[in-house]
């Protein structure tokens, strides 16, 4: 009876997990958005539909809000729309037999959608998903591709992103970036590549970045190759200021171009952020400010190392258990008595060591540190 229960527990859980890992695929009959997504039905105005369409209260199966828009000679069909954030999915209804796809073009990419064979027969399905757009507003048409008919139901965008009518010629504006882990451990080091986005011709650059001085060390910063910080940045108490040049036009900053690289320790354990607060820029005509909202910043978990030998501080023992273990695999250290692996990436190595060595000078009881 027992046995009987556990299995019926790792059936359930198995069932459980299988619906959230397999939530986003191809054919998922989502009939409502996932948590972080919405959704806008086939019927809003702001999705325009060309060609021959008819329009069909759906009685066959389940379909979002009881409607489609379908069409059933789609090569003269479009449907289109903009829409702003990172990530969408569109849904269509399923018609066992047909293989062909339709395709969905975004800022003038192609990509595959679902073949209607993937989809549950009569009844509403994922075509189609993006997650990791640049965050911008993008636009979308929906063509046929060879496809034997269009069932278009409903479309879900990011929660804070806007749906809108379509127009290709969406004004971008310039933003400023970090790029980083998004995860350290407390004595680590990371680099923050500040990053510009939709330009094509500035050559110099005036930047405030403000970082969270109680968990970060500003260690220093490096010039990209081909561009120069040319001001003598000082740390002001967790602010920073950077002014870049690029060096001939050969070196202009573009869509995409990381403008510096910075080094922060992180010196404890929390949730830090480093923000670039201000953003100028130039090109040879003009010189303009970033909006504050396209200045962007990073979020980041340190997160505590824990001792050697679990006593709740680093101390030379630490070091000489890990130099003892120095070059072997986690798991063939004894792992209940020690964690020798004080980085947890699966082995013993120098930025185990080095962690210990940092952790052990910053530790006032430490009897050589007095
Ligand atoms: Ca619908
Ligand atoms: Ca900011
Ligand atoms: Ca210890
Ligand atoms: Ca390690």
């Amino acid at each position: 009876m027992k046995k009987f229960r556990i299995m019926l527990v790792v059936v359930i859980l198995l069932f459980v997990c299988n619906i959230n890992l397999y939530a986003a695929s191809l054919g998922s009959k989502l009939l409502t958005p996932t948590e972080g997504w919405k959704r806008v039905n086939d019927s809003d105005s702001r999705i325009s539909y060309i060609g021959e369409l008819y329009y069909t209260n759906w009685s066959h199966g389940t379909v979002y809000d009881g409607d489609i828009h379908g069409q059933t000679s789609p090569d003269q069909q479009q449907i289109c729309f903009n829409f702003t954030g990172t990530k969408i999915r569109t849904y269509g209804v399923g018609y066992s037999g047909m293989n062909n796809g339709n395709m969905i073009i975004i800022d003038g990419v192609e990509y595959e959608m679902a073949n209607w064979s993937q989809l549950p027969n009569n009844d509403m399905g994922l075509t189609f998903e993006k997650t990791d757009l640049e965050d911008k507003e993008h636009y979308v048409k929906i063509v046929g591709n060879g496809s034997e008919r269009m069932y278009f139901d409903c479309v879900d965008i990011d929660e804070n992103a806007q749906l809108k009518s379509y127009n290709e010629n969406v004004i971008i504006e310039p933003s400023l970036d970090i790029e980083s882990v998004s995860k350290i451990k407390e004595g680590q080091e990371l680099v923050a590549d500040i990053v510009i986005h939709n330009v094509s011709d500035i050559y110099a650059e005036d930047i405030k970045i403000k970082y969270d001085a109680n968990l970060f060390q500003y260690v220093g910063y490096e010039n990209v190759e081909g561009l120069e910080v040319y001001n003598s940045p000082e740390d002001k108490n967790g602010e920073l200021r950077f002014i870049i040049a690029s060096k001939g036009k050969e070196n202009v900053a573009k869509d995409n171009t990381i403008i510096i690289k910075l080094n922060f320790k992180a010196t404890k354990a929390g949730e830090g952020l480093i923000d670039i607060t201000q953003g100028h820029i130039a090109n040879i005509n003009e010189e303009f400010d970033i909006e504050e909202k396209k200045c962007g910043e990073k979020n980041i978990i340190i997160e505590e190392v824990k001792d050697v030998n679990l006593n709740g501080e680093f101390t030379l023992i630490d070091l000489a258990i890990d130099g003892y273990y120095y070059g072997m695999s986690a798991a063939d250290t004894n792992t209940t008595k020690y964690h020798a692996d004080v980085d947890d990436n699966g082995d013993i190595q120098d930025v185990d060591l080095k962690l210990i060595v940092c952790e052990l000078l910053s530790n006032s009881n430490y009897e050589p540190n007095n």
